[in-house]
């Protein structure tokens, strides 16, 4: 048998030699450099340790030798068991380096497979993740400020302490948060970092029915790490959620509006239309040099839409995007279709959102490994005749991939 095999091998030797000086008779006239193959070697750390829910950075030391101009692609992974008991691969990164972040206490082995043309090296290091000693909730409970837009269904709450106060009772027994229309805005924080799952989508916000003229209105996320774990979403933390509409023509980033208190003693300006009770009820104007009223309706004519404990003017921000609303009542204002938007809101058909389509400033993709604050804001400025404004009303947010206790 030995000797069997030792033959079959000498014949394969012999036959991959032939081969070869085919190949060398068919080009030999062609002088070419040698081409050298890349060679890969990774540095890594045997070991990380790391409490559940908590961020931990592996940066392997990769150095490529003859691999000019060639992209080095980079995955990570994990084994994980399965329903039917089968370990599996399961990929958690594709970048150099790797934020390890993961809701179980557990040992891990972690796999880096470093390509660079047909190349492969891989190294392993092993991650132990341990607990934290608290209890987690899948929902965002906690609020952290809360601002509506001007909107006939505004609370008149006597304080901004009050409005935040009686907010957060809303938010923590999920009932609605009237957001009004653009710039209206809640930042509500996780009680741990909502992992930015690979491949997948993380999180999910939920908004209530407004009216049953106007249901559902989509709104814009905006996400928050806290980098500096200082318990604070700082100014340089945010990222927006860049959905479906971010970059179309029509959508005007950096928008601002600066509404108007109105006047209590003021006479209402009546409208040529029945239902427009007060044309002049809220001037506008915006940063673009557009200016406006937003109309006091019939049916709403005893509701105060002006957040009451606002100073005199107020400004509210964001991306405004642009939204179909068609007038289907032959110009009476008192029917519309109102349309919607494919992805990256809350208040459309399906609402899930990556934490990986966060953008920075200038629409750049950014890759945050989790997140703990979102912020849900109007993204729309639109009225829509005797049914009022077109406004949002929030519910909740909750983690897509938070696991069963
Ligand atoms: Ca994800
Ligand atoms: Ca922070």
């Amino acid at each position: 048998m030995k000797k069997y095999l030792k033959y079959s091998l000498f014949l394969m030797a012999c036959i991959s030699f032939n081969a070869c000086s085919n190949d060398d008779s068919k080009t030999d006239e062609v002088i070419e450099e040698p081409v050298k193959d890349p060679v890969i070697s990774i540095k890594l750390a045997a070991a990380f340790a790391v409490q559940r829910y908590d961020v931990t950075e592996i940066a392997p030391e990769v150095t490529i030798e003859n691999g000019e101009g060639k992209t080095a692609l980079y995955k990570w992974s994990t084994k994980v068991t399965g329903k039917d008991g089968v370990a599996k691969d399961s990929i958690i990164g594709d970048s150099k380096t790797l934020l390890f972040i993961t809701p179980k206490a557990a040992d891990y082995n972690v796999d880096l497979t470093v390509t660079v043309d047909k190349i492969v090296k891989q190294a392993s290091t092993k991650v132990t993740v341990s607990e934290s000693g608290k209890t987690y909730t899948a929902k965002a409970l906690t609020l952290v400020d809360f601002l509506p837009a001007p909107s006939f269904n505004t609370i008149a709450y006597a304080t901004k302490e009050e409005s935040l106060q009686k907010t957060q009772e809303s938010v923590k027994s999920g009932s609605a948060v009237y957001l009004g229309t653009f710039g209206g805005y809640i930042v509500t924080a996780f009680d741990h970092t909502v992992i930015n799952t690979y491949g997948k989508r993380d999180f999910v916000v939920k908004m209530a029915e407004t009216s049953s003229t106007a249901k559902y209105s989509p709104v814009s996320i905006a996400v928050a790490y806290d980098a500096n774990k200082n318990g604070i979403a700082d100014e340089n933390e945010w990222y927006e959620i860049a959905g479906s509409e971010y970059y179309k023509s029509t959508t005007v980033k950096n928008y601002e509006i600066t509404y108007k208190k109105p006047n209590p003693t003021a006479t209402p300006v009546t409208g040529t239309l029945s239902w427009q009770y007060d044309t002049a009820y809220i001037p506008w104007t915006d940063n673009k040099g557009g200016s406006g009223s937003i109309t006091r309706t019939n049916t709403r004519r005893r509701n105060n839409y002006y957040p009451a404990w606002q100073a005199d003017t107020y400004t509210l921000k964001g991306t405004k995007l642009a939204i179909p609303v068609k007038d289907v009542s032959d110009g009476a204002g008192t029917s519309y279709n109102v349309g919607t938007f494919e992805w990256g809101y809350g208040g459309i058909k399906d609402p899930s959102i990556d934490i990986s389509w966060a953008v920075d400033k200038d629409g750049k993709k950014v890759h945050l490994p989790g997140v703990d604050f979102v912020k849900v804001y109007v993204s729309t400025f639109e009225a829509l005749g005797s049914n009022d404004l077109l406004t949002s009303t929030f519910q909740e947010i909750s983690d897509l991939n938070f696991p069963k206790q």
